[in-house]
């Protein structure tokens, strides 16, 4: 089965074909952006995005929209994080949390999957803190900052160990057993 995976970020392909690729599912990378409603839910923004493509004609797809939401932020950047990430970045972040003794924040990802006529839309999250400085030079966007131990970042470890406890990896094993459970794979 192909997939079209809708995104500007080609992060996100790599670790859906990591995860997916065992299935039999093929990702095929679609550089484009989608109306991303303003709304405080990462669900809205998936289920009005995989509406409005549906009916530009767009079959066999998915999004995914993801944030991290930092506690003593009052879950700031969260369904900002794209903005957050271009323009303050993790500089930025670290700044607001220097000296601030909670660093507790989550990473979710929901992914929405259109295929034929069903839509399954999935959360994932993973917890963790926010470290005092970044560390680590793979992965993407705020891997450097976030830790899920308090001591490794993202960014130190193999996208195959961050697949095992990441967001992304939690939603695309939910995504995994709804397309099992509906006959996909
Ligand atoms: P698309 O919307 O085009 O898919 P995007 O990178 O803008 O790509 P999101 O809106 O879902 O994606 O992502 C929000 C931000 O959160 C973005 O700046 C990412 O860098 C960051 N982010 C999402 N998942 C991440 C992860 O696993 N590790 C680090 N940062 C992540
Ligand atoms: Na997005």
């Amino acid at each position: 089965m192909k997939l079209k995976v809708i995104t500007h970020n080609p992060g996100k392909v790599r670790e859906y074909q990591e995860a997916l690729g065992g299935y039999g599912i093929e990702m095929e990378h679609v550089n484009r952006e989608y109306d991303e409603v303003q709304t405080a839910y990462l669900e809205e923004v998936v289920d009005k995005g995989l509406k409005s493509m549906y009916a530009e004609g767009l079959r066999d797809f998915m999004i995914d929209d993801s944030g991290l939401f930092v506690d003593a932020l009052k879950g700031f950047p969260g369904v900002y994080s794209a903005y957050g990430q271009k323009t303050i970045g993790n500089e930025g972040i670290l700044k607001l949390m220097e000296g601030v003794d909670d660093r507790a924040a989550v990473f979710k990802c929901c992914i929405g999957c259109r295929i034929g006529d069903e839509t399954v839309i999935v959360t994932g999250k993973c917890p963790g803190v926010i470290l005092d400085s970044a560390r680590g030079d793979g992965g993407f966007g705020y891997d450097p900052i976030f830790s899920p131990d308090g001591e490794h970042s993202f960014a130190e470890i193999p996208v195959e160990e961050k697949n095992v406890i990441s967001h992304r990896g939690v939603a695309t094993r939910m995504l995994v057993e709804e397309l099992r459970n509906r006959g996909f794979i």
